[in-house]
């Protein structure tokens, strides 16, 4: 296949294809755009160290030099970690940065991609991108929606962030024919806080029925991806008020100073850590790794399926 040529695996991920060990993809949006240095080195890490304690391998996924890594060495960690040379990298920025040999931090479409194309089926993160609020006039919508619509790969996350609009977002999904799936819930959570004001559609109780549901979709040959929402643990919880009111200042805040495309989503990931004073960062690192754990079990027992 003429994707192969672009591919490099790490020799963890080459190892875990060849004796068919589960594989678990992760994006580098969030190391190089979504949390500041040192967290997002430690929490790439643990992570990572996380999902290979659940039996399962981790593929961390990023550009480096125009080639796809699937599976990332520490150095490379590191580099996308500090680098300032490292775009934000989704859909429609994957032939430039590959054909001109630079270095793309993947956001979840971007990962959804490079994992369906290394044949992995599950991939964690924290947040999704969706239907920003406003999106009437703006039109900002994720192309992280647009990728659930059509790519085989199951995503592991904290619900949808209040910086979107969550109906709409659900709305989008519907049209699509995604499925969002409630991991021990029946309410969609919004990343810092358990609960929404929103339903998923289905709940699941275990990763053996999450895995079912995605073994019988593949089955019926439905392209696109699952939303799997996983609530962040109780203990690590923002109180919903004042999340509220932050993510209304750091709206508000990026609406006075015009920021648009691609810069939004960090725009407003940076204010609301600094109007919480490190509070949602926190927040943020403790449902990534309460994702990496439940995303593992969902690879390991579909690679019982398979
Ligand atoms: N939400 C977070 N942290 C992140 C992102 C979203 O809490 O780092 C990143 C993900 O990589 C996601 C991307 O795919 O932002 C969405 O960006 P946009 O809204 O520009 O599509
Ligand atoms: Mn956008």
């Amino acid at each position: 296949m003429n994707f192969e040529k672009w591919l490099e695996y790490s020799e963890e991920v080459m190892q875990a294809k060849e004796s068919g060990k589960a594989i678990v993809a992760l994006e580098s949006t969030i190391i190089s755009h979504g949390m500041p240095y040192p967290q997002n080195v430690e929490t790439t890490k643990e992570v990572e160290e996380i999902i290979r304690s659940q039996g399962a391998v981790p593929a961390t996924i990023a550009i480096i030099n125009g080639k796809i890594k699937i599976g990332l060495t520490e150095d490379e960690i590191e580099f996308l970690a500090q680098s300032n040379e490292v775009e934000k990298a989704s859909r429609r920025d994957l032939p430039y940065l590959l054909a001109s040999k630079k270095h793309g931090a993947t956001t979840v479409a971007a990962t959804m991609i490079c994992a369906n194309l290394a044949g992995i089926d599950v991939f964690v993160t924290g947040g999704i991108g969706g239907v920003h609020r406003e999106a009437e006039t703006t039109m900002d919508i994720s192309a992280d929606l647009q990728e659930l619509a059509q790519t085989n790969v199951a995503v592991v996350c904290a619900g949808a962030k209040s910086i979107l609009d969550i109906g709409l977002t659900l709305e989008y999904l519907e049209t699509h024919g995604v499925p969002v799936v409630g991991f021990e819930t029946d309410t969609l959570p919004a990343f810092y806080t358990r609960t929404s004001p929103f339903s998923v559609n289905f709940k699941v109780d275990s990763t053996e029925e999450m895995a079912a549901m995605i073994a019988a979709k593949r089955d019926l040959q439905l392209d696109g991806g699952v939303v799997i929402a996983n609530p962040i643990p109780e203990e690590d919880a923002l109180e919903e008020s004042f999340i509220t009111s932050v993510i209304e200042a750091a709206l508000a805040e990026a609406k006075q100073q015009g920021i648009a495309g691609k810069a939004v989503t960090p725009f407003l990931l940076g204010k609301v850590k600094e109007l919480t004073d490190g509070k949602s960062l926190t927040a943020n690192i403790a449902l990534v790794k309460n994702n990496a754990k439940v995303g593992a079990g969902i690879a390991v027992q579909l690679n019982e399926i398979s």
